[in-house]
Order: C-alpha cells, then structure tokens, then sequence
C-alpha cells in the first residue's frame, strides 16, 4: 500500500471518531493496520499508560485498538503500585488493565513480578530468607493466580544482569542468592501454567551480556524449571546496536529453545554524549540546551535515518519471525516516551511511530510492504 493511501486510511480513521458504531466498524476493517499488516508473523503491541488504560482519549483508544494486537502495562503492575505494602495488594488499575485486552482481544503481558527498581520499599526490609522467599512467594503466586488463565505471558525476572554478564546485586541476591530467580520462575509456573515465562532485560545484544542470559536460561533449564521466552528490550538508538548484533542474539536466544519477544522499542534519535547506553532509570543528568536540539521538529535527515533503522530491523525481524513471538513497541505516540526524561529530564524525542498528535510518521508507512507473506 504507497504512503497516500496510507494516509487517506488514517485520515479516515479519524475522522470516523464522529460515525455511529456500525460505520466505525465498517470503516476500520477498510483500514491499514500494523496488527494485519504482521499477522502472519508476530504479535504487534504497545505499552499502555494508566491513562490509556482508563480510555480517556477516544481518538488514541481508537487508534490503539486499530494498531495493536498485544499490551503490556507501562507502569501499574510494577511492585510499588501493585503491592505497595506487605499485606495490600492494589488490583484497582490492573484488573482495568485486563479488561482492556479482554475488551479489545487482546494478547495481555504482564509486566513485571521481579524487579529490583521500582520496588516496593517494605521488601528492602526483610533480611532473613524465609521471610523473603515467603514474600516473594505470596506476591508472585497472589498476582499470577489473580489473572491466571487470562495472561498470554508475563516478564518474572527483570533486569536481573550487569552488562558482564553477572547477576546484578539486588536485595533478592543478596537476600537469598542466584536460588531466587528459579524460585521466582517456579512459583510463577505453579501459579498459571498456562502462561508463558519470560526473563526481560536490555543491552541483550551485548555478547557479554548475552553470555550472562544464554547462562542464566540453561541454569533454568537444567534444574528442569519452566521458562518460555526471552525479552529483547528493544531500547536502541539509530546505529547502536548493529543489525550484525542484533540478529545473533536472535539466533542465540532461539538456539536455547525459547521464543524470542522484541519489547520496549523505541528509536532514541537525541545525543548521549556519556556513551551512555542501556535503560537504567537511575542514570540522570543535567539539562543542557546542546543535548536536545531538536526541540521544535526533527530535521529531515534525522528523520529518514530512522525511517531506515525502523526498516532495517522490521527487515531483520522478518527474516526471523520464526523465532519471534511479540514485537512491543514503548508506547504509542512520541510524546508518551519515557525517552523525553531519561537521561535528561525535559527533552524533545522522536522514538516511536507515531508523531506528539498521534499521526503516523514515515517509519510507520516504511515497515509496511516489506512483508513477503503480504505480497
Ligand atoms: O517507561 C517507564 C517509565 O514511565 C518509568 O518512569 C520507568 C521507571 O523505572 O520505567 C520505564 O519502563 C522501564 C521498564 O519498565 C523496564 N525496562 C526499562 C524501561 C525504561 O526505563
């Protein structure tokens, strides 16, 4: 389909906000989609703020409903929200969240049981390892149990490696040492075994850090305790990492007999002049005028630079989709990126699809029609 359709599609997307329900339906299944455009192939998702959540803007439910065919919880079921304290868990917002994909048939991921960042405080207090394999148990086994059945896979551990490759010090190691990510995947399989098992990390496609998964994974393995799958954080920018890269850790990843999912991607296009890679929430710096320089548009050239890099990974991920079961993109338009605050609080970025006003940028017209199985 060339770009002018395309548009004409979107525009009539739009505009049918003001249709009765019945020339809405009609009028979407005319319409282009990223979800149809893949369906052969993988999963096509987005985050989903609590605000996207709450369906509180039509014109971008409307749009995600089109587009996506999977979500995963940006924020809400991270521990500090869910399970704020020892004996309270907060399924307000999360059973919302299940609605949603249920509302929409959606393929619903849940994000995330083990974490070291974004945890709730009171599990920094438990010091003995009966105290804290029985809080890990009840929160794993609470949160998995309340939706078993319901959810197509979950991250269990996340973030869990250092770029060597080693186990990130946590209060989890240190608590009950390398013991708590079986555990964590034990309880989680005991709770749905319906669901699938993910280990989720970023910089994936470093070899050290690879190493480090490709470890991690067969030590599960051997003890015989269930995990499906792989999260590639797809935190990239728009040279790093190389297409050569990211397709042997693919393959890699694959080669253990897991699935592999491409989450969290987005295409960071700002300068990181500390050669700052990865996705570590903690690294912040100062703001500085040079270090958003794109403040009011992004130049042509950035923008057909990225165009390309979403076409080339789109490519590569073709290329596998045998071993791919979910690409999720972070978040639906620009203006929701977590990339407008990280490293730097306030910039201007330009990661994903879909421009601040929801419209379709060129990289979202140049990952279509690359699909042979469509052509
Ligand atoms: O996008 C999320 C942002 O809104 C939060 O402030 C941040 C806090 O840690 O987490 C972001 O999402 C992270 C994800 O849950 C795990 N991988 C790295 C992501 C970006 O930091």
């Amino acid at each position: 389909m060339n770009t002018k359709i395309k548009i004409l599609a979107f525009v009539l997307l739009l505009s049918m906000l003001g249709c009765n329900h019945k020339e809405k339906k009609d009028a979407i299944l005319l319409t282009p989609s990223l979800k149809n455009e893949f369906k052969a192939n993988f999963l096509i998702g987005t985050a989903l703020s609590e605000n996207q959540i709450l369906e509180k803007d039509t014109m971008e439910i409307a749009l995600i409903s089109h587009e996506y065919n999977s979500i995963t919880p940006e924020n809400i079921m991270k521990s500090m929200f869910i399970h704020p304290q020892k004996d309270t868990f907060n399924f307000k917002i999360t059973d919302k969240y299940v609605a949603f994909g249920e509302k929409y048939n959606m393929f619903i991921h849940g994000h995330t049981l083990i974490w070291h960042s974004q945890l709730s405080s009171w599990f920094s207090e438990l010091k003995d390892s009966t105290a804290m394999a029985n809080a890990m148990k009840n929160h794993i086994k609470t949160i998995v149990g309340r939706y078993k059945d319901k959810m197509g896979s979950w991250d269990v551990v996340n973030e869990a490696l250092n770029e060597d490759g080693t186990l990130r010090k946590s209060v989890f190691l240190d608590v009950l040492g390398e013991d708590y990510l079986t555990l964590a995947f034990k309880w989680a399989g005991e709770a749905d075994p319906n669901t699938d098992l993910y280990y989720n990390d970023y910089n994936m496609t470093y070899p050290e850090k690879r190493q480090g998964a490709n470890k991690l994974i067969k030590q599960l393995q051997e003890k015989g305790i269930k995990i499906d799958g792989v999260g590639m954080q797809g935190h990239w920018g728009l040279e790093r990492p190389s297409l050569d890269d990211i397709e042997q850790s693919i393959i890699n990843y694959a080669a253990l007999g897991i699935k592999v999912a491409i989450t969290e991607l987005d295409i960071n296009v700002l300068p990181s002049p500390w050669d700052l890679v990865g996705a570590d929430v903690n690294q912040n710096f100062e703001s500085d005028e040079k270090m958003n320089p794109y403040k009011n548009g992004l130049p042509d050239s950035v923008q057909t630079k990225f165009t390309k890099r979403y076409k080339d990974i789109f490519n590569l991920f073709l290329k596998h989709q045998d071993k791919i079961s979910r690409i999720t993109f972070w978040g639906v338009g620009d203006g929701q990126s977590w990339l407008n605050d990280w490293p730097i609080e306030g910039r201007t970025n330009y990661p994903l699809l879909f421009d601040r006003k929801l419209q379709p940028k060129p990289a979202y017209n140049a990952i279509f029609n690359l699909n042979p199985l469509n052509n």
